[in-house]
């Protein structure tokens, strides 16, 4: 560093690393001032780093009456410090014994006790009026650091590069390398900013009259010594994939009032210059067409189905087919697959899921049914709950349920008189017996069915063995 500039006042004293620190040997300012010569001969005014720093400075610096001041001072009712606008941290305190004081409002700015016979290398908070030694620094980066090719970062007692990429070493002073480009058949062209085949070097490539290039016409040099793409190389005209290529050549192969068209295979359709000439200036006029697939309309699975597609070419593109099948339970009506035509329509139609059918059911005699239909009228998942009029017993199941396999969880059942009342009623009431016929006119007048049964069995139950109730033997 440079000492001639003495003549300012100024003394270079002292260099911890990279970092070095300075004072006014000359003048006394105010803390605005002292901050002003600060930031005009050096950095800014010194910002304690660390206990370490604080002994250095009291060890180092000699003593002045009026001590010296510190880029620390109150803002808005908060000790900051200036040159990083952070506000001071309790653990960062040095204050000396019964400071900062608050008896005088003013007392905003902070001095450092040099060399004091107490409370050495404590601060103090002073008004900032008060004329001391400006205690400054210079920062360890400086304009050319990190060779311009990185970012320079203080720390303490030295600086670092973090260089930008493409950059490497200490100073950054190493560039990335590409590997070297040697291609065939094909014209080159670079530059290089930062060395042969280097980063951000770049080539141009050119092919030869009746040629054309097949890849990236300019190269790049990455960060990650890698070319951003492969070298391209040059080739005749040629046929797109699933096509064609129809030339004729006026002069030669390949050469000037050559003229070349291009198609496309069944299904496919031409997307680029139909037709391309070969030009004076050796060049072809229109670019490089490509085949692709004609497409379908999309499709989708049927309801309670599913659909599975296998893509040839792409997706719902000639060539496509897609199979059908349906859910446990339901038979697929219509085609099985479909096929994307060169045409670009789906062969057949859409087709659907059908729940499978079960048998009609219909309510027994003396009975009801009824049912509750999930997907069509008795068909899978179709439930039916059977039930008799008063008097009738069901036999049979009460519910039936229509299977995935189209057939009932059952029989249908049906309703009949109960067995024991029926016998019983025919031994009281058989027409054969004297006297019945008169005596069942009175009994249905008294009590209509049901009840006639339940009463029937009452009496019958009580009757002595082979006797009616009408008095008469059992035949
Ligand atoms: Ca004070």
């Amino acid at each position: 560093h440079d000492t001639s500039s003495s003549s300012t006042g100024m003394l270079l004293w002292v260099q911890v690393g990279a970092w070095t620190y300075h004072y006014s040997d000359k003048g006394d300012y105010m803390w605005e001032q002292a901050r002003n010569y600060c930031q005009t001969f050096f950095t800014d005014m010194v910002a304690i780093q660390n206990q370490e720093e604080i002994q250095y400075l009291n060890r180092s610096l000699p003593y002045h009456k009026s001590y010296y001041w510190i880029g620390l001072r109150k803002l808005d009712g908060v000790w900051t410090w200036v040159g990083t606008r952070k506000a001071l941290t309790k653990e960062a305190e040095n204050w000396a014994q019964g400071e900062p004081n608050n008896r005088r409002s003013n007392q905003d700015c902070v001095e450092i006790y040099i060399r004091r016979p107490q409370q050495a290398g404590k601060w103090n908070d002073e008004p900032c009026t008060r004329r001391k030694k400006a205690l400054c620094y210079l920062a360890s980066c400086q304009p050319f650091s990190c060779s311009q090719r990185g970012e320079c970062v203080e720390t303490i007692g030295s600086y670092r590069c973090e260089c930008y990429p493409g950059f490497h070493g200490p100073e950054c002073e190493h560039v990335v390398q590409c590997a070297k480009l040697e291609p065939q058949g094909v014209s080159m062209y670079c530059s290089h900013p930062y060395g042969d085949f280097s980063y951000n070097s770049t080539c141009e490539f050119g092919c030869h009259e009746g040629f054309e290039r097949r890849g990236a016409a300019v190269l790049r040099c990455l960060p990650s010594q890698e070319w951003s793409a492969n070298t391209p190389t040059c080739t005749v005209l040629s046929a797109p994939a699933q096509g064609e290529l129809n030339c004729s050549h006026l002069h030669g192969d390949f050469a000037f009032g050559s003229t070349c068209a291009f198609s496309c295979q069944k299904g496919f359709a031409l997307v680029g210059s139909e037709s391309r000439e070969c030009t004076a200036m050796g060049t072809w006029t229109g670019d490089t067409p490509h085949c692709e697939a004609i497409t379908c309309p999309v499709l989708s699975a049927p309801a309670q189905g599913e659909m599975h597609c296998s893509h040839l070419h792409g997706e719902f593109t000639f060539g496509s087919t897609c199979a059908f099948s349906c859910q446990k339970g339901f038979a697929l009506v219509g085609l099985q697959s479909r096929e994307c035509t060169a045409t670009g329509t789906w062969t057949g139609d859409t087709p659907h899921c059908e729940a499978f059918a079960c048998p009609v059911l219909s309510a027994p005699a003396q009975g009801e049914l009824n049912c509750s239909h999930l997907h069509g009228n008795f068909t899978f998942g179709s439930t039916c709950a059977f039930s008799c009029q008063r008097g009738f017993v069901l036999m049979g199941q009460e519910t039936l349920e229509c299977t995935a396999m189209g057939s009932w969880t059952g029989n249908t059942p049906h309703c009949e008189v109960p067995r024991l009342l029926l016998e019983v009623l025919l031994c009281s009431c058989s027409p054969s017996l004297p006297g019945a016929q008169s005596s069942r006119k009175r009994r249905d007048a008294l009590f209509p069915p049901p009840w006639q049964l339940h009463l029937w069995l009452h009496v019958c139950l009580l009757l002595p063995e082979g006797v009616c109730s009408d008095g008469a033997g059992k035949p």
